[in-house]
């Protein structure tokens, strides 16, 4: 890391003590940036660094809730307003056990130089809670969700900051939380809330898009290689929205998908995973994957199975952050692997990206390979503006056109600056450029 660089960095752990994953975010991207500093001294002026670093604001709050038993339970929201250079804060809601202010702080992080990619005009932002949704019955649910919007509100509007879903959020418990906040403001602002239903103002496209953009970006990446999916395997992590639509998009473009995952273990269906099935078990019934050997009797389940032992082309870890180790990275090479894309946020631990790239792996990182999801709300918050509403068809174009673009710039931005083929310090860099400059021109904000 060049010299000013590691001062800032030191900076950051010394304010930041104990929050791993939002330092492991932040040494990522300013470990790509030293050579956009040497090309133009002007981003290091006015701390712009140190400035993007620091969250704008960061909320934390008690949300109680009473569970159907009528025991009163307790939990910890919070919602990180990471940089609104560019736009409204924009970015998903978490609800998992394991979210603490470091992850909410890495995602947010990430989101700001993702958002900055996608070209449109999102700023960054991440929130969530401790909350688990697994076995909670809908009405709790909802229980938690109104409590969880009634002080989250205070700090969103359509100009303001713009949530969506991620990990345990989806349609259900935006529905709730759009409710809620209509309740409390009076004001059916659609455009508060992306990843609605359609019924009150959602987006076609939206439920598919993270999952869907994945696949148009590294049909992008095998074709820069002169290849495509035709008669590739592929391994996919994770079992929810992201994993399930970037199986179907792979199986659409050609590509087999013979294995992917949940956080018990791991299926493998040689003859490729059955969409209908597992959109039943995990979309509908909300149950352990293991269910899918009991449809399609010739797979296996492997409980607490390591998904990148399988033998594969194309591996798209789809789950969470630091799902994909150094030693994973090194099977898949030795497997034979060629493409690895990012659908969740920071899934290869560093030692894992090092191993990819020094190995000559096309390796994508999530903010450029999994955008297509925000990018797509940006869409729908275009259509809640002018009140219109675009058909699959139309956005589906976009999202691809998006995703190609995207793909593009990186690796423009990575030859301009002297790493051909880096996606990772392609996005790092453009994504960085794009957000400082907006910074300068705004003034000391
Ligand atoms: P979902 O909640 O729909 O699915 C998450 C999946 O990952 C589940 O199958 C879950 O297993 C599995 N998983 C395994 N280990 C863990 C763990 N330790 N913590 C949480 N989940 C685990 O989430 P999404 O598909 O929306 O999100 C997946 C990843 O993609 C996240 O990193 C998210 O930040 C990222 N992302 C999401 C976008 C979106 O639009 N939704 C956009 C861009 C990125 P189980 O079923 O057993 O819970
Ligand atoms: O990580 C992400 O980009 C998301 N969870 C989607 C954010 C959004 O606002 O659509």
């Amino acid at each position: 890391m060049d010299e000013k660089l590691e001062a800032v960095f030191w900076n950051v752990q010394q304010r930041n003590p104990g929050e791993v994953e939002f330092i492991q975010s932040v040494k990522e991207v300013l470990a790509s940036i030293g050579p956009v500093l040497a090309k133009y001294p002007k981003f290091a002026e006015q701390k712009i660094i140190e400035r993007i670093c620091e969250p704008e604001r960061q909320i934390i709050f008690r949300v109680p809730w009473q569970d159907d038993r009528g025991e009163v339970q307790i939990n910890r929201g919070y919602r990180v307003q990471f940089n609104s250079a560019l736009g409204p804060y924009k970015g998903g809601l978490r609800f998992h056990p394991s979210v603490n202010l470091s992850i909410i702080k890495f995602l947010g992080f990430e989101q700001t130089f993702k958002n900055a990619l996608t070209g449109m005009p999102i700023g960054g932002g991440k929130g969530g809670s401790d909350f688990d949704p697994k076995g909670r019955s809908d009405d709790e649910v909802m229980r938690f969700c109104q409590s969880f919007m009634t002080e989250l509100s205070r700090h969103l509007g359509e100009y303001t900051d713009v949530p969506a879903g991620d990990i345990g959020v989806g349609k259900r418990e935006i529905g709730y939380l759009f409710g809620q906040y209509k309740r409390i403001s009076n004001r059916y602002e659609s455009g508060v809330l992306t990843g609605k239903g359609l019924s009150f103002g959602g987006a076609l496209v939206r439920t598919e898009a993270t999952g869907y953009g994945l696949g148009y970006f590294v049909r992008e990446m095998l074709a820069a290689r002169g290849e495509s999916f035709e008669g590739k395997t592929c391994v996919v992590s994770g079992a929810g929205n992201v994993a399930i639509y970037a199986i179907e998009k792979v199986e659409q473009l050609g590509g087999r998908v013979v294995a992917c995952s949940d956080s018990c273990g791991v299926i493998i269906d040689e003859q490729g995973i059955d969409l209908p099935t597992l959109k039943q078990i995990k979309e509908v019934d909300r149950a352990p994957i293991e269910k899918y050997t009991e449809i399609r009797k010739k797979s296996q389940y492997q409980r607490g199975g390591n998904l990148w032992n399988i033998k594969c082309d194309v591996a798209l870890p789809c789950a969470t952050q630091n799902e994909l180790t150094g030693r994973d990275a090194s099977t898949l090479i030795r497997n034979g692997c060629q493409v690895v894309a990012e659908g969740a946020n920071m899934p290869t631990t560093p030692e894992g990206i090092k191993r990819f790239i020094d190995a000559g792996v096309a390796y994508a990182p999530g903010k450029a390979a999994n955008a297509g999801g925000v990018a797509t709300s940006a869409l729908e918050m275009q259509q809640n503006a002018s009140r219109d509403a675009w058909s699959f068809e139309f956005t589906d174009r976009k999202l691809a056109q998006i995703m190609k673009d995207i793909h593009d710039r990186c690796l423009e931005t990575a030859d301009e600056f002297g790493v051909p083929g880096n996606y990772a310090l392609g996005a790092n860099i453009e994504g960085f450029m794009r957000v400082a400059e907006a910074m300068q021109s705004l003034g000391l904000i």
